[in-house]
């Protein structure tokens, strides 16, 4: 029998108890609204600073398609959309990787900074992913591994290379790096709850019973968004400097 919503292009079907279902939404409109407000905003900067805010506008318009499609995934399945997930991430996050080395590259960061902190950032996603999907009996060992290649990525940047070179460009690049940095310490450790939360472990004592995707997209939010507004504020800042 033909599916005939599908024909008539009627979405699938929403529950409005669905909260679940609303986050996908509601984080799909965030990230199209973003992009569409980083990319007309491309005109104002100079050259220099176009490409950051222009990197920015792509990570909220690549996790826009995936929650286009996540959205519809949980919508009939039901279930999470962890492969679509994982696939937004694994674009998603060496792109900020990229955020930090272009912000750096003004007091001189080199490629290898830029390779490593995306080395590590793979290696975070792919043990996750391990952990959610195919081990998820083991767990809690694969969020260990994916955990301290998510701590060296802080290190690197609070105290390592990436830190050193914030203090030497100094200014608005240096005020700039702070607060990526605090988004990293602080935003990108939601995610490690949700996998707590969703995966069972050692954990499962203490972590409160709870949607591993309202979680993802909350911080999805924040941390995509966020980052994309500290690089337009310094992209600002720095073409206005220069007029
Ligand atoms: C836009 C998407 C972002 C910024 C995604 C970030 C994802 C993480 C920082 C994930 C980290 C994880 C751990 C540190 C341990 C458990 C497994 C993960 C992959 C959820």
């Amino acid at each position: 029998m033909v599916d005939l919503s599908i024909a008539a292009g009627i979405t699938s079907k929403m529950d409005p108890t669905d909260y679940v279902g609303f986050t996908f939404f509601v984080g799909c409109m965030a990230m199209m609204a973003a992009s569409a407000f980083f990319f007309l905003s491309l005109n104002q900067f100079d050259k220099k600073w176009r490409t950051s805010v222009l990197v920015s506008g792509l990570i909220t318009f690549i996790a826009a398609v995936h929650y286009y499609y996540m959205r519809d995934y949980w919508a009939e399945q039901g279930e999470s959309p962890t492969f679509f997930r994982y696939v937004d991430w694994i674009l998603t996050v060496p792109l900020m990787c990229v955020e930090f080395f272009l912000i750096l590259k003004v007091a001189g960061a080199k490629q290898n900074l830029l390779w490593k902190l995306i080395f590590f950032s793979v290696i975070m996603l792919v043990t996750g992913y391990l952990g959610e999907t195919i081990y998820s009996d083991q767990a809690s060992f694969w969020g260990l591994i994916s955990g301290a290649a998510y701590f060296y990525i802080v290190y690197e940047i609070w105290l390592g290379s990436a830190k050193k070179l914030a203090v030497a460009a100094g200014g608005d690049v240096l005020k700039a790096h702070k607060v990526l940095c605090w988004f990293v310490l602080v935003g990108w450790a939601i995610y490690p709850i949700g996998y707590m939360m969703g995966t069972p472990g050692w954990y499962s004592d203490f972590m409160p019973e709870g949607n591993i995707d309202v979680v993802y997209n909350i911080a999805d939010a924040i941390n995509k968004i966020g980052f994309g507004l500290v690089i337009y504020t310094l992209a600002v800042k720095k073409s206005d400097s220069a007029a």
